[in-house]
């Protein structure tokens, strides 16, 4: 009796634990994607100046100040309003963390930044943030479309506060696919998905990318090289409606260390892996 008493009160207990967690989440995501809007703005203002642009690892790799402009800004924001997160941005922010114990903020400032540069369009500010290693918060932020898509673990994603539906059922032959031509370079497998698909796009900028999988703009979007920071707030969103993405070998993805991306409509997804695995043109 002592023992049933004890046992309902730990799962009251744990009840009230997951709707307090619930409720902060829920303020958490606001502050996101309020402090998102604001460094849009703050991005757009930057664009109408000079700014300084530089090359990181090689030729594709970029950054500006504006890139570190927006990680110092979250930053400082959550160091102010929330000092127990931690924060693992591109522009070195992440070499503090090592783990994703507790909550960690995955922040890409400007993913796209070739894009950034050359295009003045197509790039996002994309957040995820992770508490105890699991998604709970997705954002992704087209600053020149003024598209907003975010998401809250267990409530759906949104399109500037517009439900997205969950994704249906598609085939590879009715499918958009996406990924930089490049890749087609690296492994020829791919020309197999081009040819058995109804079209392919290439956008430049992973976040985004992944957000539109997440839309049913596109039905996959496959890469070679992704560091956590462009996919963390993507494969948020893609959780909630229904999506799936692991790497290129059908494994779980890690968010300490760059890895290949599959992300996808499922149905599509499935076929993709299929006809990687087949061995005919
Ligand atoms: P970035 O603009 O934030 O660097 C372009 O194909 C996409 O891949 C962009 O999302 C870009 O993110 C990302 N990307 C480009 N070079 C990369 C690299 N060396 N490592 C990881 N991601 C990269
Ligand atoms: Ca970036």
């Amino acid at each position: 009796m002592v023992y049933v008493r004890k046992h309902t009160e730990d799962i009251f207990e744990e009840m009230r634990r997951m709707a307090g967690n619930e409720r902060d989440f829920q303020m958490i995501k606001e502050k996101a994607e309020e402090w998102t809007r604001e460094a849009g703005g703050y991005i757009k203002e930057q664009m109408k100046l000079t700014f300084k642009v530089n090359t990181k690892s090689h030729q594709h790799d970029l950054v500006t100040d504006v890139d570190k402009g927006v990680e110092a800004f979250f930053q400082e924001k959550i160091d102010k309003e929330f000092p127990g997160h931690r924060l693992m941005g591109e522009e070195g922010s992440f070499e503090n963390v090592k783990d994703l114990s507790g909550t960690v903020w995955i922040l890409d400032p400007i993913d796209g930044t070739v894009n950034f540069v050359h295009q003045e369009s197509y790039f996002a500010i994309s957040a995820g943030v992770f508490h105890n290693g699991e998604p709970v918060i997705g954002i992704v932020y087209d600053v020149m479309h003024d598209e907003l898509f975010s998401s809250l673990k267990g409530k759906g994603a949104e399109l500037n506060n517009r439900r997205l539906s969950p994704l249906s059922e598609n085939s590879l032959n009715e499918a958009i696919i996406s990924f930089n031509t490049g890749w087609l370079l690296k492994d020829r497998r791919l020309e197999r998905i081009v040819k058995r698909s109804r079209g392919t796009r290439s956008y430049g900028a992973a976040a985004l990318e992944i957000a539109y999988v997440a839309a049913g703009r596109l039905d996959a979007y496959i890469s070679f090289n992704l560091a956590p920071w462009d996919i963390a707030g993507g494969y948020a969103l893609l959780q909630e409606v229904g999506g799936k993405a692991t790497n290129y070998d059908g494994k779980t993805l890690n968010f300490l260390e760059k890895t290949t991306l599959i992300a996808a409509n499922p149905w599509v997804y499935d076929e993709i892996i299929e006809v990687l695995n087949t061995n005919t043109n």
